[in-house]
């Protein structure tokens, strides 16, 4: 058993807090005695004790002259909770061995720094990529305050979501769905344009077997106010809606969504549509770290125009569709050369059942 085995496990136990610790990071710590664990612990919920704490917390035996192994460096703020550092340097803990340096700058190697002031022996790098990926939300959001956008879709081998008369249930199998709740679950809000709201009616709540499920927060875009006022979205937790409308939206809509306990942001109007920029920043400040994009191409196209995705996730059906009326995940203008065509860096590409999964970055 080396460093990357615990390193492994203080990752795994950090997942667990998956949905439920959002502005804040998934942080996992376990601490070693001797090549034996002796105590674990993770960061359950937002503004609950941070993972060091837990895992100090739990321990069986004496964690003196212990190695600790944490997936993010070490607090030393004073915030919700008070500086993990301090706990770990009382505690007589001889090794801290971290993953990546915490990109929040009222920490950013000050917690390394003050471990090693107190003579604890620091240890930087152990799976770090692994790390960066885990909480590439989290650092995104702490430095810029902006949330970590996410773009989903599932299309047909010839690159169709849907049939020509709108049919698009289903397009992808049981397996590819079921992970696009998955991602439900990893973020705090799902956007969709008012289209998909009147054709579909879609409840965008998370529904996953194993585990425990929270249901993030919907977002429309909704230009010109034209939500139905029976939509499941506004009938069923409207409290968890927002809806994005523009000044070109009657007041009288505007009132009716506030009434049924949506709450409405109003954006500039660029082109008669919302200020997606004006957006992105409002949801910012609401504390709102992740996004996904639940399209239709519309959508996905004015937010790739807008550079404002991080992340591109599809799922491809070995299935044809056929029909230059059937709707593709982007639509829009396009570019007009290839050169121009987004590409997407670290890419991974995973079986799923009988789909495939490509996953990408955007610059
Ligand atoms: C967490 N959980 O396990 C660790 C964190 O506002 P606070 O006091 O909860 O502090 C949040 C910051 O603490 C967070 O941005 C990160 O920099 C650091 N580490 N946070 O929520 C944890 N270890
Ligand atoms: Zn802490």
């Amino acid at each position: 058993m080396n460093d990357e085995y615990f390193m492994k496990r203080a990752l795994s136990l950090a997942e667990k807090g998956m949905g439920f610790t959002s502005s804040n990071p998934l942080v996992g710590a376990v601490i070693v005695k001797n090549g034996k664990i002796i105590a674990e612990g993770y960061h359950e919920s937002y503004g609950g004790n941070h993972a060091e704490i837990n895992a100090l917390n739990n321990a069986i035996e004496d964690v003196y002259g212990t190695t600790m192994y944490v997936n993010l460096e070490p607090c030393s703020h004073f915030g919700k909770t008070p500086p993990c550092v301090n706990r770990i340097v009382k505690s007589g803990i001889k090794k801290v061995v971290v993953a990546m340096k915490d990109p929040n700058p009222e920490v950013s190697g000050n917690g390394i720094k003050i471990l090693k002031e107190n003579g604890i022996e620091v240890e930087v790098g152990i799976l770090k990529k692994e790390a960066e990926k885990l909480n590439e939300i989290f650092i995104k959001y702490i430095i810029t305050k902006r949330p970590f956008i996410i773009m989903k879709a599932g299309m047909s081998l010839d690159g169709k979501i849907a049939t020509r008369t709108g049919d698009s249930r289903w397009v992808t199998d049981e397996k590819a769905r079921e992970y696009g709740h998955i991602l439900r679950q990893k973020v705090s809000a799902i956007l969709v344009g008012v289209n998909t709201v009147i054709t579909d009616d879609p409840t965008l709540n998370t529904r996953l077997n194993k585990i425990e499920c929270k249901d993030s927060i919907r977002i429309v875009l909704d230009s010109h106010g034209r939500t139905p006022i029976t939509s499941k979205v506004l009938n069923i937790n409207p409290s968890n809606t927002i809806i994005a409308v523009t000044n070109l939206a009657a007041d009288e809509n505007i009132k009716a969504f506030k009434e049924k306990g949506a709450e409405v942001i109003i954006t500039p109007a660029k082109n008669h549509k919302v200020d997606l920029q004006f957006l992105i920043e409002e949801l910012g400040n609401k504390k709102i770290d992740s996004l996904l994009i639940e399209g239709g191409g519309e959508v996905n196209f004015s937010f790739l125009k807008e550079n404002l995705v991080d992340k591109v996730i599809f799922f491809i059906a070995p299935k044809i569709i056929g029909g230059k009326d059937a709707k593709t995940p982007v639509e829009g203008e396009g570019v007009e050369c290839l050169e121009d065509a987004i590409c997407l860096q670290d890419v991974k590409i995973t079986s799923m059942g009988k789909n495939i999964m490509i996953e990408g970055y955007l610059k």
